[in-house]
């Protein structure tokens, strides 16, 4: 039988010689955490690798996803669909061992991991989901979701600033089946760490309400096993296990020091090392006896068999229940969805409010709530201001669960978060701040988008529009700088039956977030005809056509200045100028069309004018060169919204004399 060491020295194997063969990557935190790496997955984690999308499965999470040798080695000697050529080809192209972790590339990866901080974020929201789940779920002797998250986080997630929102709320919320581990091993990129990380961990965890271990040597496997079983027995606080390590240890000449952070060791001492740990087998060379001591797969069945029989009895207790947990955790939408939100957006069009977006998306939120227990709504600390809040939802307190999450002043937690409880399955979160601070919180909504994950981002007080925040409030270039995202879907609705619509779109996606751009202030409230609803989810449609069909101009209007182009059609006419008026509420849904219905409305050969408290350049890949666009490209001001918007050539008049101007 293979010994501790040895199943432990496998993971330094495969990780140096894999960041050797590519001459690329990172072997000293694998090498580093191999024993803490091998406490967890063969004593604890609760997995079936022939099932990776087993719902109960425990999550784990490699924050540090620089090491990400660390984690291929795990999935591929425990028994995933990860053979030992995909690892002979890490970080090369179209390899199942990328660089980072990727979710989707790599089956067993939960959550793609390298921008350091977001990992451990990820997780609390898995934890956060579980906990949910359980508490929406669990029967009296059927405790169907009941599972565990685990996290390994370097001393450079700790150093960035989300890991302190994210971990904040994890105590704050009592996340008792979160463990993380704490690599501890003094050193980063530039060397060894006191000249900038000089925190007291241990304080700052305890001080968010986390049950800390001190001091756990990490290259001892009965210290780790100790630890891992005293986190399990606080069950109202998620645990920091400080382990102390060695990085690249087993590496005589390097460990310990940041030269083997983030290249190869070099053939020399790769030979040092194997000699230096024991391990005479060739690259890529794992003995039978290894294999067999990590193979998780007849425990895996076992265990998810067993789940089964239990998920059994509950569907038969609870035959109801059952079907909608499978629903909710495989991202079905209800059987009513369709006739019901065909209705709602039927009604609001009838109703034809001219009030804030942002209060018509609360109108939104409100109704698909009614069908969706699967909001996991929340804000952060802006829910009167962003109105995502609404009259039945209930707050989640640590001893309470609910469906809505006041996440405090933490716009990149909050995104995080949600990115790891829309992996996690079983719910839709959306979240709420100005659309200023998105920046804040920008890359966790670029790693929705790069996952594929559903989540919402409710932006509200989009433009100069919002009025007497000033400058520092108000947002120019961010609604154009989450357009480029690729499969981020923007939505800046103009009205309330917009608005509806792009709350069902996104609802309704399966392959990405979707950022909704609302106003704070009131709009105009149009009256569609209702075969206009299929034409306004393709992101962009004729609103109102030129007298007698054909255009010497389009108007192209989004949000809070599409009104101005309507009235602009009516002035221009007066002139015998016949303008189509464009609303385009998804750029990025309607660059999906095909070209004869972008061709319908932005008709090749017609002067295009662009109207759009934004900046301009954005546009002008609409309008073109000889086009022109009535947007901003300086800061805003501090005024009264309706002051400013005039100010800055918000005007129907400013249309009208731009739209001459380039006739
Ligand atoms: C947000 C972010 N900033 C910078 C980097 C680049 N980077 C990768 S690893 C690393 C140092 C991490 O130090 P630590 O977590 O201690 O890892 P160790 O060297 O101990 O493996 C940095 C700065 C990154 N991946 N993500
Ligand atoms: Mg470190």
């Amino acid at each position: 039988m293979a010994s501790r060491v040895d199943l432990a020295n496998a993971i330094r194997a495969l990780s140096m010689d894999a960041v050797q063969q590519a001459n690329s990557g990172h072997p000293g935190a694998p090498m580093g955490m191999a024993e803490i790496a091998e406490v967890v997955w063969n004593q604890h984690l609760r997995h079936n690798p022939t099932n990776p999308d087993w719902a109960n499965r425990d999550r784990f999470v490699l924050s540090n996803g620089h090491g990400s040798m660390l984690i291929y080695s795990l999935l591929h000697l425990t028994g995933y669909d990860l053979p030992i050529e995909e690892i002979k080809q890490f970080r090369q192209l179209h390899s199942q061992a990328p660089g980072h972790p990727e979710y989707g590339y790599t089956k067993g990866v939960e959550t793609t991991t390298g921008p350091l901080g977001q990992g451990i974020a990820n997780g609390v929201g898995f934890a956060l989901a579980e906990k949910l789940l359980a508490n929406q779920f669990n029967q009296p002797g059927h405790e169907i979701v009941d599972h565990s998250t685990y996290v390994f986080l370097g001393d450079g997630c700790m150093m960035e600033g989300v890991s302190h929102e994210a971990c904040a709320l994890a105590g704050t919320w009592g996340l008792g089946k979160l463990t993380a581990f704490w690599d501890d091993n003094g050193i980063s990129i530039d060397g060894h760490i006191e000249g900038w990380y000089t925190d007291d961990t241990a304080k700052r965890f305890e001080a968010y309400g986390w049950h800390v271990i001190p001091n756990v040597d990490g290259h001892d496997v009965d210290a780790i096993e100790a630890a891992v079983q005293a986190a399990k027995k606080v069950t109202d606080k998620p645990t920091l296990i400080c382990t102390k390590t060695i990085i690249g240890k087993g590496s005589p000449n390097k460990c310990g020091s940041h030269d083997c952070h983030g290249s190869a060791l070099g053939l020399d001492e790769v030979k040092a090392t194997r000699e230096a740990i024991g391990w005479p087998h060739e690259p890529f060379v794992v003995p039978q006896e290894i294999y067999d001591g990590w193979n998780a797969k007849a425990k895996g069945a076992k265990l998810e068999a067993e789940w089964n029989a239990k998920f059994d009895a509950y569907a038969k207790a609870f035959p109801e229940l059952a079907a909608e947990f499978k629903r909710r955790t495989s991202g079905q939408l209800p059987a009513n969805w369709k006739s019901y939100t065909e209705d709602f957006i039927k009604q609001v069009n009838e109703k034809a409010e001219g009030i804030a977006t942002r209060k018509a998306s609360q109108n939104a939120i409100t109704a698909l709530a009614e069908i969706l227990p699967e909001f996991l709504g929340g804000s952060a600390d802006l829910t009167g201001s962003n109105l995502t809040g609404w009259s039945k939802a209930k707050h989640v307190h640590a001893k309470e669960p609910g469906n809505y999450i006041s996440y405090g002043v933490r716009e990149f937690g909050m995104f995080a978060i949600m990115n790891g409880v829309a992996l996690h399955h079983g719910f839709i979160p959306f979240g709420g701040t100005f659309h200023m601070f998105s920046d804040y919180a920008k890359n966790a909504l670029r790693m929705a988008a790069l996952m594929k994950q559903r989540t919402i981002a409710v932006l509200t007080h989009d433009s100069i529009g919002q009025g007497e925040d000033g400058p520092t409030h108000q947002p120019i270039e961010n609604t154009a700088g989450l357009r480029y995202i690729p499969r981020m879907d923007v939505w800046r609705p103009a009205d309330s039956v917009e608005t509806a619509i792009s709350w069902v779109a996104a609802v309704e996606r399966t392959d990405g977030p979707t950022s909704l751009v609302l106003s704070r202030q009131n709009v105009a409230g149009y009256k569609h005809n209702e075969a206009d609803f299929a034409s306004i989810r393709k992101g962009g449609y004729v609103l109102a056509e030129a007298e007698g069909g054909k255009a010497d101009v389009i108007i192209i209007g989004t949000g809070s200045e599409l009104d101005l182009a309507v009235k602009a059609q009516g002035e221009l006419a007066k002139d015998g100028i016949k303008a189509r008026i464009v609303s385009m509420p998804s750029t990025n849904v309607y660059d999906r069309q095909d070209q004869a219905y972008k061709d319908s409305v932005l008709t090749p050969g017609v002067k295009r004018v662009a109207v759009e408290a934004g900046v301009t350049d954005f546009w002008r890949k609409y309008v073109g060169l000889e086009g022109a666009v009535v947007g901003i490209d300086t800061f805003g001001e501090s005024a009264p919204g309706g002051v400013l918007l005039k100010h800055f050539g918000f005007t129907v008049e400013n249309v009208v004399k731009t739209v001459k101007s380039v006739l």
